[in-house]
């Protein structure tokens, strides 16, 4: 297990369990009167401005992270089919497992049980015809979508900027650098915000519980379990059925080879911190060639997040049930646009999947104060997550190599784990 990881899962944890404790005992024993003062004067600004330096991060990450993401698929140029294949290949599979997550959280209705008030700014924004948002996606100022925070119209100018920054070749590298860098900073203070999140996390759920009283743990509970169920169907079931019908390849030598690499990317829950273990076991155990996986498993841990689409496609339905409000098809529909462009832009680093998670809610008008009632459960979906993240990126390696007739079958279907 990654130490510092580990010990600050378990801060999170903690502060759950402080938060759900503190929230009965108000619930219970505090009068109305007092939790309303307690509420007001602690509980929600510290929450709040926990939501508001997340929400803060959201534009210029997805900007930059975007950006250099896109720009890492220079090699597509260089690498031709491989680079086509696989950029199609994670592009259906995460759209898939986001239309598996609608379909199962719409069906098992995690939040269904508990009615949350809106919060008091919040209005719900009518849902525009569905050819506009394809126009609308189409900023006619960059600056303003960026500081409108249209989310849509930051991805679209993103990738395009993205694919023109790779196509300048080397006289792009110095802006290439400097967006590169900007996003390593924007990281760094995710990671320091996060290091907050305990008390975040304590001050949102215990703000809950003390109005809503423990009816609000079956919903978080029912929350967790469509994605973890969801996240199984697509790592067993979707996974193996892509290696033996597409791949045409004996899913079971995979799972038997791969499992120490989940158990790295549990124990991290970080795509990029799984990368290295990723590659020795695609080039040593299973047989794919090096000049392949060298570009699949890093690009993959950038912009390919199966498991994350799956938070992210079953968080926004739950946090629309648990306020009311009914989302139309086409809500959905974008839904699943936005979390699977999300997931080009979102970090291979611990916890960055919930902060992504604020565009997607913003692009259907939910409340994103809806965060902070999943945020205390996020730490342990985020290792599970991160699993079906970095078994996505080394399925589709595999496919493509295989179509490539690059395989090593003899290697793949050695016996030796
Ligand atoms: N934990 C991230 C990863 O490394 C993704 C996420 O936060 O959703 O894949």
């Amino acid at each position: 297990m990654n130490k510092r990881n580990l010990n600050f899962a378990n801060k999170i944890l903690i502060a759950l369990i402080l938060g759900i404790v503190f929230g009965i005992i108000g619930n219970v024993i505090f009068p109305k009167s007092f939790n309303e003062i307690l509420s007001k004067w602690i509980l929600t600004p510290v929450g709040n401005v926990f939501l508001r330096a997340i929400k803060m991060l959201v534009a210029p990450l997805v900007l930059t992270s975007l950006i250099v993401g896109t720009a890492n698929i220079k090699d597509v140029k260089k690498l031709g089919r491989v680079g086509i294949k696989i950029f199609i290949y994670y592009i259906l599979t995460t759209t898939l497992a986001i239309t598996l997550s609608l379909i199962f959280a719409n069906i098992i209705k995690p939040g269904i049980g508990i009615n949350i008030p809106t919060p008091k700014e919040f209005k719900q924004t009518e849902t525009p015809f569905v050819m506009d948002i394809f126009v609308n996606m189409i900023p006619t100022n960059p600056f303003e979508a960026l500081t409108k925070g249209e989310m849509l119209q930051i991805i679209v100018f993103s990738i395009l900027f993205g694919i023109s920054l790779s196509l300048l070749g080397e006289k792009g590298k110095p802006l290439f650098n400097i967006l590169n860098c900007t996003n390593e900073v924007l990281l760094k203070i995710i990671n320091i915000i996060m290091q907050f999140a305990p008390y975040g996390v304590f001050a949102l759920i215990s703000n809950v519980i003390i109005f809503q009283g423990l009816d609000v743990l079956l919903p978080l509970l029912k929350y967790t379990l469509t994605i973890i169920l969801v996240l199984i169907i697509q790592l067993i079931f979707i996974y193996g059925l892509l290696l033996k019908v597409i791949g045409k390849i004996n899913p079971v030598n995979f799972y038997k080879k791969f499992w120490p690499v989940m158990v790295v990317a549990f124990s991290t829950s970080s795509s990029n911190a799984t990368i290295p273990v990723n590659l020795e076991t695609c080039e040593k155990k299973l047989g794919i060639p090096e000049s392949i996986a060298s570009f699949t498993i890093p690009l993959g841990a950038t912009i390919n997040m199966d498991g994350t689409a799956i938070m992210q496609g079953v968080a926004a339905i739950f946090i629309a049930q648990i306020y009311g409000i009914n989302l139309s098809i086409s809500q959905q529909l974008m839904i699943i646009l936005t979390a699977t462009l999300s997931s080009i832009g979102t970090a291979g680093v611990p916890g960055v999947g919930v902060i992504m998670l604020t565009m997607v809610l913003q692009s259907v008008g939910l409340p994103v104060e809806g965060i902070g009632i999943i945020l205390g459960v996020d730490r342990i979906i985020d290792m599970a997550r991160t699993v079906v993240n970095v078994t996505g990126d080394a399925v589709g390696t595999l496919i493509v190599s295989n179509s490539e007739k690059e395989l090593n079958l003899n290697t793949y279907n050695s016996i030796s784990i």
